[in-house]
This record gives structure tokens, C-alpha cells and sequence, in this order.
């Protein structure tokens, strides 16, 4: 039972979120400039968690979680910045919305970034889980001691969002790996204005039912003891029985749904939900424990004129500035350059596939904090183009392990991974199923560092096997870097061949930004004719290719051909041909990377050759190779002598199965050759 104490605490908790609420609705004009929600009603079940956080644990918050940041330690004045999206807002800086928290300072626990979309943070907050369980099992000390207890991860979300898909991936691998997390839902029975009775069965209970191993439970989340004693079971077992715990908190909404969606346009419950506000009746207790009312009243004045103050100061404090924002669009890299032997004495011509084996074993050889995750990249099989073969084996299945098909989950766990200090490196079975785990790709990790205003840069090596080869099919072998190259905040490789691949995942394992490695299968094993030279000698373990920077794979002054991946294979036959039949040579790049661009190699080219033809395996309309061609036309028309060009695979939804189909569709030395010649002779 909470002592007399600990319900003060509360009722002053209460009083300073009550205030903050009710100064919100005073001044509405003012501060529903940016969108915004608040706890009201939801008080007692966030302050009962918020206040067990220690400085080791990880909070995965909600963007109705003001009363639980309070609870941390965050001040009102602090909240009220992001409420003003000012430049001193500690969360972002003004980046992003109210009580949509990031926060890595000492004493405090630490807030990896969370978006705003419903639901997804339940992925990264399992990572966060998983990443914990691997220190403690590998004996790794965790990055913040604190008071020396094991960490928990605290995840919080609203009842609606529990029945998203990607909850349940989260939720699969809680119960699987009985991970250190309490998951608290906040049922306030509301999705915006749809109802719990017309989108849901049951509730969280019945949905955890289903997930052996998640000790679950139901609490009138605004009875503050019934919370407060909740929570601390909640916390106890998960501490210290590392398994997992859900605690389902009915509470009231008694504020709007945001500033922008009104209470008044739909509640038809207000008078049931204020039957049940935290705050009367946490006062009606302490009363009947003996505290004069008056002496709550004074609590909740001082609480008034204090948050007043606050938001005076708030609201005249500077916005942030526009030249402040580049700083954080991607974290630096520290390899700037190409290092270590490309090809060393005595070094071996080796397959494109095991070259990137080595390069993973040299990782987990060296660097006890990387670990490699996908489907059927365990022992059994060791990947199922055998690029992870015998790594288990070598490194434990601890380091190297198979995860259910749950993309979303591979990809999106690398978020919290990445923020307990590891550096994860997983993979997509193929690039056909990078989709289901897009939105993590976009939603959580390409903003992290962004929206954090630089606290949370995210450590993540998605490698995805790509492209058309041996039939593989219309779902095994799509070209996807177009959609990649528009998702800003992330890096995306695409090498030719097994030095530069070593190279590359080398670099990517040390870029503090997430990494997608595209690895064309037709290269791994060099099968596919006059794709030979993917197979090269083999880099040292020093070797690292930064990301961003092209290579000159033949020199030459009648054209550029530009192109990455299986174009420069196409790019050198067409290239051969047309000099053996006219005597013109052209110069191709490989771009290695499709982000960072490599411009500079590209414009220094065609200032010399006058003309530009970019080789893809995709549709070329539109495409990143359009888009490259595009932008040599903008920024160098007064040197080319001939328009750019883009030349890819026939405009189709997918590659067909069929062998023939398969190379009618496809991109070619000749469809290539013929774009070259035109090109040429203009
Ligand atoms: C993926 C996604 N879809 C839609 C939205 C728009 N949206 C914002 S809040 C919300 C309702 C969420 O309800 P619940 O999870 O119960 O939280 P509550 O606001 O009731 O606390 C929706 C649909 C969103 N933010 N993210
Ligand atoms: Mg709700």
C-alpha cells in the first residue's frame, strides 16, 4: 500500500499536469499553433510509472505521455518548449511535436526517438528489450550503470493502437524471448472518435492471452493506490524476474483528443469519464487520511501560478533557426576515406558471397557488440544464399540467430538495439520483402537522428539481397533502390563486386546512420556470364570503402556511362562492343553507393566527355537513374553535347518467371549498347 507520502507526491504530480492542461485550453489560441494532447485523465497510471524509471532504463513513450515525462523528471518548463516547438525544446528542438520526447542526459532514463505514428514505437521498444537480454547474456556491461540494478524498457501506448500489426510482431518477440519490458497499455476506450466498441473484441487482456509467457493484468488506472501498486509489481518482476510484464489501465480521457479534434464534437461519455478523474478522487482520499482540503487546494495553487510563470517564459523564449537544422541531417561517418589494401600480396580472387562472409566474420571477431539477425541466417542453414554459413557456429547462436518472418520487426528492432549500444546487422531475405518493413525503415530509423536534434543516431546494416537472376521470379528478384534513394536520413549501397561489398559493409558497420547494403544475387556467385570480375581478390580486414564515393571502373573521353550493382557489368560489354566496332571509348563509373551520391565523380566526368548515359536494372521511367540524368541536365547543361540519358528494364509491374520473359524484360548489354550508340551519335 502506498504510504501517505507517496499519494502527496502524486496529488502534486496531478496538480502541476492538471494545471498545465488547464493553462493549454485557457490560452487555446495561442497554443494550438502546434498540435498537441495531454494526460488529462490519465494522470495517476503515468506518474505510478514514470517515477520507477531509473537512469538505466529505456522509455518508450506515447504522445499522451506529458504526466509520465513529468514523472521522469522533466520540468514544465521544458515540456512547454516542445509545446512551442522552440529552439531550446530538449527534445528536439523544436523539430517535433509536444510530449513526443527524445532524451539521452545523465540522471534521467534514457528516451530513444519515437514517432508519431500510432503503435510503432512497440518494435523498437522490443529491440531496446532484446538488445538489454543480449548484454546480460554475453556479459556485455549495459551503456548506463545507474544504481546498478538491471535495466528495464518501459513501453506505453494507447488501447487503440494495440491492435496494429506491427504490435503484435513486437509482442510475438516479447513473449518469445521473454524480454525486460512492461508494456502499459492506456485504455481510455477512444481512437480519435471511433469507438472501442466498433473497432475492437475484447481489450489488451484478451489480445496478451494469446501470448504465452506475458504476465498480464487489469487495473482501474485512475485509482492511484490500485497504480501506484501496479506499477511497482509490474517493475519488481521485471526486474528482477527479467520476463515480461502488460499492465491494462482503464483510465478516462477527459481532455480532447488533441487540440485540433475536440471533446465537444463527439464525446457522448464525458459525464461516465469524469466520474472517474484521477484527481478528485486521489483528493477524497488523502481527506479521508486526515489532509486538510485546504492544504490540497494550496498544493494545486502554487502548482497554477508556477506552470503560469513557466509558460510566460516558454512562449518568449527563441525559436530555433533554419541554418541550425543541416547540422543534424546525418550523423558523420568517421571513415571519410578509402583505407587498408584493396588487393593485397598474395590475396585471393574470392566470390562476391564470401567475401562478404569474411567480412562479417572479421566484424563479429572484432567487435563484441555486433551481432547478425534475420531469416534462416542461424546455424541450420547459415542464410539462404549461404551468406552467413558457419557464422553461428563460430560466434554462438546468441550472435547470430534466425527471427521469425516479421520484416517490420528485423528492421525496426534495430532501433532499440542500436540505442542500448549495440551494432546490429541484419538481413532481408530478399529485396521483394524489404516492403513489410519499409515503414520501420521510414518511420522510426530515417528520422531518429533528425528528430532528435542528434541525440539518437541509429547503428543499423540492413543487407538485402536484390535483383534479377536464374528465374527467379516476379517476387525474387525486383530492383528497389528508387524508393530507397527517397527516404532521407539513411545510406544506401549498391556494389559491384566482392572488394567493394567488403569494403562497403565495412563501412556501413561503422556509419552511425542506418546502412541498407544492396547485394545483387546474380553477382554473389559470379554465374551469370561477364559478370566474372565480381569475383576478385580480397580486400585486408582494414579495408573500407566510405559510402558516397565512386569508383572509375574504365577510363575514356567519348561518353560517361554511369551506373552501380549489375549495370556495370551490361555497361562493360556495351562499352567493349562499341569501342571494337567504332573505336570510341567511354568512360564508366561505378557509383557504389545510390545515397550519398557520388555528383561530383559523375560531373567531373562529363565535363570532359560531354555526354552522360546512366544504366539501371530498373524501369528507367522514373527512376533514381532518370532522376541522376535529370540532374547532370540541370546542373551541366552548358557542357553536354548530347541530352542524358537513362537506359533500364522494360516498364513492367514485375519480372516475369519465365526465362525468356525474364530477359525480354530485363535490362542488357545490347539494350544498353544501343542506348550507348544513340547517345553517341547525336
Ligand atoms: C499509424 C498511424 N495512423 C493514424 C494516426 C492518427 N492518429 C493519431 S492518434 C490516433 C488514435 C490513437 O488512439 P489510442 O492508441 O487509443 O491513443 P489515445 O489517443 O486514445 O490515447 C490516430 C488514429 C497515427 N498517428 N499513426
Ligand atoms: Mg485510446
Amino acid at each position: 500500500m502506498p504510504t501517505a507520502a507517496e499519494l502527496l507526491a502524486a496529488h502534486r504530480a496531478f496538480a502541476t499536469a492538471r494545471a498545465m492542461s488547464d493553462l493549454y485550453e485557457a490560452n487555446a489560441r495561442l497554443t494550438s499553433k502546434y498540435v498537441h494532447a495531454t494526460s488529462r485523465g490519465h494522470e495517476a497510471i503515468q506518474f505510478a510509472a514514470g517515477r520507477l524509471l531509473r537512469e538505466q532504463d529505456y522509455l518508450s513513450a506515447y504522445y499522451r505521455d506529458d504526466s509520465l515525462l513529468l514523472a521522469c523528471g522533466m520540468t514544465p518548463k521544458e515540456l512547454m518548449l516542445q509545446l512551442f516547438a522552440k529552439a531550446d525544446d530538449p527534445f528536439s528542438g523544436g523539430r517535433t511535436y509536444y510530449s513526443h520526447p527524445s532524451l539521452k542526459r545523465s540522471g534521467m532514463p534514457r528516451i530513444p526517438h519515437q514517432s508519431s505514428a500510432t503503435g510503432m514505437q512497440a518494435i523498437p521498444a522490443a529491440g531496446c528489450a532484446l538488445g538489454i537480454q543480449y548484454r546480460e547474456q554475453r556479459g556485455l556491461a549495459h551503456e548506463v550503470a545507474g544504481d546498478g540494478a538491471p535495466p528495464v524498457v518501459l513501453l506505453s501506448i494507447g488501447d487503440a493502437a494495440m491492435t496494429e500489426g506491427e504490435v503484435s510482431e513486437a509482442l510475438h518477440m516479447i513473449a518469445l524471448r521473454q524480454l525486460p519490458i512492461v508494456v502499459l497499455v492506456q485504455d481510455n476506450e477512444w481512437d480519435i472518435s471511433a469507438h472501442a466498441s466498433e473497432i475492437r473484441f475484447g481489450d489488451a487482456l484478451t489480445l496478451a492471452a494469446a501470448y504465452p509467457g506475458i504476465e498480464a493484468f487489469g487495473i482501474d488506472g485512475a485509482d492511484t493506490e490500485a497504480a501506484l501498486d501496479a506499477m511497482d509489481r509490474a517493475f519488481t518482476t521485471v526486474r528482477t524476474a527479467r520476463r515480461p510484464v502488460l499492465v491494462h489501465a482503464r483510465v478516462p480521457l477527459l481532455g480532447h483528443h488533441t487540440s485540433g479534434v475536440r471533446r465537444e464534437w463527439y464525446r457522448h461519455d464525458l459525464e461516465e469519464h469524469r466520474s472517474r478523474d484521477p484527481l478528485p478522487r486521489l483528493e477524497r482520499r488523502l481527506v479521508e487520511l486526515g489532509i486538510a482540503p485546504e492544504e490540497l487546494a494550496r498544493v494545486r495553487d502554487e502548482a497554477a501560478r508556477a506552470v503560469a510563470a513557466d509558460f510566460e517564459a516558454a512562449a518568449a523564449a527563441p525559436e530555433p533557426r533554419g541554418e541550425a537544422l543541416a547540422a543534424h541531417f546525418l550523423a558523420p561517418s568517421p571513415i571519410t576515406e578509402e583505407r587498408g589494401e584493396r588487393t593485397p600480396a598474395g590475396g585471393e580472387p574470392t566470390l562476391m558471397v564470401d567475401c562478404a562472409l569474411h567480412a562479417m566474420g572479421e566484424l563479429l571477431e572484432d567487435h563484441p557488440e555486433a551481432l547478425l539477425y534475420g531469416q534462416d541466417v542461424g546455424a541450420r542453414l547459415g542464410g539462404v544464399f549461404r551468406e552467413a554459413a558457419t557464422l553461428a557456429a563460430r560466434f554462438s547462436d546468441e550472435r547470430v540467430f534466425n527471427t521469425p518472418i516479421q520484416e517490420a520487426f528485423i528492421i525496426g528492432s534495430t532501433a532499440g538495439m542500436s540505442a542500448t549500444g549495440l551494432r546490429p546487422i541484419v538481413e532481408v531475405q530478399f529485396a521483394d520483402y524489404l516492403w513489410p518493413g519499409l515503414n520501420q525503415l521510414f518511420t522510426e530509423l530515417s528520422r531518429s537522428y533528425f528528430l532528435s536534434n542528434g541525440q539518437w543516431p541509429i547503428h543499423s546494416v540492413i543487407r538485402v539481397p536484390i535483383g534479377a537472376y536464374g528465374s527467379g521470379g516476379p517476387y525474387h528478384s525486383s530492383s528497389i533502390e528508387s524508393v530507397l534513394s527517397a527516404i532521407r536520413g539513411i545510406k544506401v549501397a549498391y556494389p559491384s563486386n566482392g572488394a567493394d561489398l567488403k569494403g562497403l559493409l565495412k563501412a556501413a558497420f561503422y556509419d552511425p546512420n542506418p546502412v541498407v547494403v544492396l547485394e545483387h544475387k546474380g553477382l554473389y556467385w559470379s554465374k551469370l556470364p561477364g559478370t566474372e570480375a565480381a569475383r576478385c581478390i580480397e580486400p585486408d580486414r582494414a579495408y573500407a570503402v566510405p559510402l558516397g564515393v565512386a569508383r572509375t571502373v574504365q577510363a575514356g573521353d567519348a561518353a560517361t556511362v554511369v551506373t552501380y550493382g549489375r549495370g556495370v557489368y551490361w555497361a562493360l560489354e556495351a562499352a567493349a562492343r562499341e569501342e571494337e566496332a567504332t573505336g570510341r571509348r567511354v568512360e564508366v563509373i561505378d557509383l557504389r553507393s545510390i545515397v550519398p551520391l557520388d555528383f561530383e565523380a559523375v560531373a567531373a566526368s562529363v565535363r570532359r566527355t560531354h555526354r552522360v548515359l546512366v544504366v539501371t536494372e530498373e524501369p528507367a521511367s522514373p527512376s533514381f537513374a532518370q532522376a541522376l540524368a535529370g540532374r547532370v541536365a540541370s546542373e551541366l547543361f552548358q557542357d553536354l553535347d548530347a541530352p542524358p540519358a537513362a537506359v533500364g528494364s522494360l516498364e513492367s509491374p514485375a519480372i516475369p518467371l519465365n526465362e525468356g520473359l525474364e530477359r525480354f524484360v530485363l535490362n542488357s548489354a545490347e539494350r544498353t549498347g544501343a542506348a550507348l550508340r544513340r547517345l553517341l551519335d547525336f
